[in-house]
């Protein structure tokens, strides 16, 4: 009771800690951005976030003069929360701090709940979603299909990519493979490569020229250390597996966009522990599935749960083999965790 209780206060200090520091941040920005206001901004432009830190995000100026710099800018209280990817319109201050004014609207939107289940997003205006798996640390199928469901709901093209072929040995071969099959049955894309060894990573090049794609995965599968090995000029971080668990570390700890020589943008995020889908209705994650698109709406019942119900339409072709049991599996497992009132 005692421990408790001492733990209980321990964490209100933490919180009030915390709650103070964060006053104390929003403080000096909004002085830092009176200053600003105050003195002499160049004239509003087009830029682009490739990174953000909190309260500021930096922006690489797009037009005039100064394209092509980074900046980095303040935003003012009016404007929604920014992420990388975003196009703004900003002005520039003095010394490489600046101003954002203004958010242009989003063509695309890769979100994710955040620790409290709250919606944020990721990356914005990317074309391609590549989910990046490894032998280690051990990869689940369920992690990718929720990746397939987002993908699908925010219309956006996806692309799996095996990384560290490298370590694929007697072990782990037949696991993996089975994995890789589950995919390929599905007609989904799906490269392997070895950011270490460059096996495969010119065919991985040559579907990133031209688009705008984010890699995503698990923490540790070396998102990273494939942007390291596409762009040798870049020397972003990249951090060892844990020795006592065997997973990621979260090296990267924001989203930053990189620019290809021959066009086309991606954007590197931090890894992930879990990835929930508390955004999503049953009909989105059904949608999610593509070998279900052509069943949907063919169950005996309108509102069939595909459980247990007599003529269900995905019970028969799990049946028949048309589903992979995996799969089946897979989808209700993401169906259980959603909120009570997507049921
Ligand atoms: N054997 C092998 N190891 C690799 C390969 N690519 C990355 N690694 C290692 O995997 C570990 C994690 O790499 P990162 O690039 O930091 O992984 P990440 O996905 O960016 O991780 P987060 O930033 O935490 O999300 C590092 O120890 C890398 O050296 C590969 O192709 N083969
Ligand atoms: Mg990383
Ligand atoms: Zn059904």
């Amino acid at each position: 009771m005692a421990k408790r209780q001492l733990n209980r206060r321990q964490n209100w200090r933490i919180e009030k800690i915390q709650g103070e520091r964060a006053a104390r941040a929003a403080k000096r920005e909004s002085q830092s951005l009176e200053a600003l206001e105050g003195g002499d901004l160049g004239p509003e432009q087009l830029g682009l976030v490739i990174a953000h830190f909190g309260v500021q995000v930096e922006v690489e100026a797009l037009e005039g003069e100064l394209a092509g710099q980074v900046f980095r800018c303040h935003l003012r209280a009016n404007l929604p929360a920014l992420v990388t990817g975003d196009q703004v319109v900003w002005r520039a201050g003095n010394q490489g701090i600046g101003v954002i004014v203004a958010q242009l609207p989003r063509k695309t939107e890769l979100c994710r709940p955040d620790t409290r289940g709250q919606l944020k997003p990721v990356a914005s205006n990317v074309d391609l979603i590549v989910i990046v798996f490894a032998p280690l640390p051990e990869p689940h199928a369920n992690l990718i299909d929720r990746y397939l469901v987002a993908a699908e709901h925010a219309g956006i093209r996806p692309l799996l990519l095996l990384n560290k072929a490298d370590l694929i040995d007697d072990k782990n071969a037949v696991a993996l493979n089975a994995l890789l099959g589950v995919y390929r049955q599905l007609g989904y894309p799906l490269l392997e490569v070895s950011a270490h060894h460059g096996n495969g990573m010119q065919l991985l090049q040559a579907e990133l020229d031209g688009h705008v794609s984010v890699f995503v995965g698990q923490s540790g599968v070396g998102k990273s250390s494939l942007v390291n090995s596409l762009l040798p000029e870049v020397d972003t971080r990249v951090g060892p597996l844990s020795e006592l668990t065997g997973k990621g570390t979260h090296t990267t700890t924001t989203a930053r966009l990189f620019h290809f020589p021959n066009g086309g943008e991606l954007i590197d995020s931090p890894g992930i522990r879990e990835f929930g889908l508390v955004h999503v209705s049953r009909d989105d994650v059904e949608a999610g599935f593509i070998e279900f698109h052509d069943l949907l709406g063919r169950c005996r019942f309108r509102d069939c749960k595909h459980d247990r119900e007599p003529g269900c339409a995905l019970l028969k072709a799990l049946e028949e083999g048309r589903i992979q049991p995996q799969r089946m599996a897979s989808y209700r497992h993401i169906i259980s965790t959603l909120p009570e009132q997507d049921y």
